[in-house]
C-alpha cells in the first residue's frame, strides 16, 4: 500500500494536464498526502521518455527520492514492454493499483519513497492487455485459424458418416496478382479443412459467353459444391450476370441477386463471405451490437451494404441477431458528416479503400473499428510493397477499444468464411 503521508508524482501530458482536477480527486489515495502534477517535457516527437529524460525531470522538480523508487520497481518493469502506452485516464487508475500493487509486493525500498504516476502515453506498461489502454487487437488471423480448426473437425465427421470431402471450383480470370494471392490464400484454406478445390484459370480474353457456359457445367456437375469468380472481372465481362449466373445452392460468394435478396429479407442464405467475416469477429471478440450505433463507411453492393444489412438485421428473423442502428456512408458524405457520425458510433466499420481515411479523431473512446480496407502502397522507409487498410491504425489504436490490423484482420476471415459456406453448401446439396 502506498506509505501515509507520501507524495503521489503524476508525469502527465498536456492533454492530460487538462484532467489534473479530476485526477487529483479520482486517484488520491485515503492514505496519500499530496498529488502533483509535472508537465512530461522530455519527449520528443511522441517519443516515451526515456529514463535519462525521466531522471532529468524528477531532478529538476527535486523529486530523487522518488526516482529510486521507479527504477528500483517501476521502471525496470516498463521498460521491457515496449509498444503499450497509458493513454486515459481509466489507464492511470489501473495504473495506480498496478504500482501500489508493486509496492505491495516489494515493499521494503517504497517506504520512504514516493509512488510514481506516469501517464499518457509516454510510459511504459509492464502489463499486456490486461491493464493497458490500448485497444485490444482483433487477430483476424487466429480467429480465422480457430475457425478453421472447427471446420476441420465437423468436416473429418461429415466424411465418416459417408459422405465426400465438400468440393470448391474457384474460377479466376487474368493475372491481377491480388486476384492471385486471395485465390491462392483460398486454397491453401481449402486443403486445411479438408475441402477438395480446384481453380480454373482463364485469360483475361475469354469471352462472357464462354465463362458462362462454364458456370452452367459447374451448375450441373454434383462433385461440386461450390463456385466462385473471383472479382473483378474484364470489363467486357458483365458482373451481375456472371454473379446470377452460379446456381443459388453452390453460391458461395452469396453474390446471386437471389441470394442477396433473401440477405435483405433477414432469410436464410449464403451471406457474402467479407461481411461474415465481419460479423464473426464481432461476435467471437464479444462485441456488443444490440442498440448501438454503426457506422459502414462504403457502400459497394459485396461489401458495405451486406455489412450494413448484417448489423441491423432482426433477432426475429432466421438470420443471426445483431440489432444495431446503422448508418452508411459514402463517398458523396461530407467530410464532416463523415467524422460526424463515426465519432458518434459504437463501432465503425469502414471499406472504402481510401488509406488514412479514418483517423483517431473520428473514433470516440473505447469504440470498435473494424476495418475492411486493404490498398498496397509503397512503404517510403522500405521502399517494399506493403498493405495498408482505411485506417490511422497506430493512432486510432490509442482511442478504440478494439481495433482490427490490416493485413491480419478481416483478410483471413473472408478466406475462413469462404470455407464455411462451402461447407453449408455441401451439406444443402447432400440433402437434395
Ligand atoms: P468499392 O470501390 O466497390 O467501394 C468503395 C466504397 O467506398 C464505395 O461505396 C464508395 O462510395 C466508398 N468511398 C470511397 N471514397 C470514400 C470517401 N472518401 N468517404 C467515404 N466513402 C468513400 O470497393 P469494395 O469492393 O467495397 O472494397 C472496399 C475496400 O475493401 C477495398 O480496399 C478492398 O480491397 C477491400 N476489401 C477487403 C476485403 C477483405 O477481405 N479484407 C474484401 C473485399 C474488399
Ligand atoms: N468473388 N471476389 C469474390 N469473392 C471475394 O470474397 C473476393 N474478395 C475480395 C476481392 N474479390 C473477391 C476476396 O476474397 C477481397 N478478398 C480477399 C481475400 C483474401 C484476403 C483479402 C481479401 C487476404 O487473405 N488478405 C490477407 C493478406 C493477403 C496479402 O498478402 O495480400 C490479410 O491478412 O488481409
Amino acid at each position: 500500500m502506498t506509505p501515509m503521508g507520501t507524495t503521489t508524482t503524476i508525469i502527465a501530458s498536456a492533454r492530460l494536464q487538462a484532467y489534473r482536477a479530476t485526477l487529483e480527486t479520482k486517484l488520491k489515495h485515503p492514505r496519500c498526502m499530496k498529488i502533483s502534477c509535472t508537465q512530461e517535457t522530455n519527449t520528443k516527437g511522441g517519443k516515451p521518455a526515456s529514463r535519462s529524460n525521466l531522471t532529468q525531470n524528477f531532478s529538476s522538480e527535486r523529486n530523487l527520492g522518488t526516482l529510486a523508487v521507479i527504477s528500483d520497481i517501476t521502471w525496470k518493469r516498463f521498460s521491457y514492454e515496449k509498444k503499450r502506452y497509458y493513454h486515459s485516464l481509466s489507464g492511470v487508475r489501473d495504473l495506480l493499483k498496478r504500482v501500489r500493487m508493486v509496492h505491495s509486493s516489494k515493499n521494503q525500498s517504497s517506504q520512504k519513497g514516493e509512488v510514481i504516476l506516469a501517464c499518457d502515453r509516454f510510459v511504459r506498461t509492464d502489463t499486456k492487455d490486461s491493464l493497458s489502454k490500448m485497444a485490444k487487437l482483433i487477430d483476424g488471423k487466429q480467429i480465422a485459424s480457430d475457425i478453421r480448426s472447427e471446420l476441420r473437425e465437423q468436416i473429418v465427421k461429415w466424411i465418416q458418416q459417408g459422405h465426400r470431402a465438400p468440393q470448391l471450383t474457384a474460377i479466376l480470370i487474368g493475372d491481377d496478382p491480388a486476384s492471385n494471392t486471395y485465390v491462392a490464400n483460398k486454397m491453401k484454406a481449402a486443403t486445411d479443412v479438408g475441402i477438395v478445390s480446384k481453380t480454373e484459370r482463364y485469360s483475361s480474353d475469354i469471352t462472357e459467353e464462354q465463362l458462362l457456359r462454364r458456370i452452367e457445367e459447374l451448375n450441373l456437375d454434383d462433385a461440386v459444391d461450390g463456385i466462385l469468380v473471383q472479382l473483378p472481372v474484364p470489363d467486357h465481362i458483365n458482373e451481375r450476370k456472371v454473379c446470377n449466373s452460379v446456381s443459388c445452392g453452390k453460391d458461395v460468394d452469396g453474390f446471386n441477386e437471389r441470394n442477396i435478396g433473401r440477405l435483405c429479407l433477414d432469410m436464410n442464405t449464403l451471406i457474402p463471405c467479407t461481411p461474415l467475416g465481419v460479423q464473426e469477429l464481432i461476435k467471437r471478440c464479444q462485441i456488443e451490437t444490440f442498440g448501438k450505433n454503426v457506422v459502414v463507411v462504403g457502400r459497394s453492393k459485396n461489401v458495405g451494404m451486406p455489412i450494413a444489412m448484417l448489423l441491423h438485421a432482426d433477432g426475429r428473423n432466421d438470420t443471426c441477431a445483431m440489432d444495431a442502428t446503422v448508418t452508411i456512408c459514402h463517398r458523396f458524405t461530407p467530410p464532416s458528416e463523415l467524422a460526424r457520425f463515426c465519432k458518434s458510433a459504437d463501432i465503425v466499420i469502414t471499406a472504402t479503400g481510401v488509406p488514412g481515411l479514418i483517423t483517431a479523431d473520428m473514433i470516440k473512446e473505447g469504440a470498435a473499428v473494424i476495418d475492411v480496407g486493404i490498398t498496397r502502397v509503397v512503404d517510403p522507409v522500405t521502399g517494399k510493397n506493403k498493405l495498408v487498410g482505411d485506417v490511422d491504425y497506430d493512432e486510432a489504436r490509442k482511442v478504440a477499444g478494439h481495433i482490427t490490423p490490416v493485413p491480419g484482420g478481416v483478410g483471413p476471415m473472408t478466406v475462413a468464411m469462404l470455407m464455411k459456406n462451402t461447407f453449408i453448401a455441401a451439406k444443402n446439396l447432400a440433402k437434395k
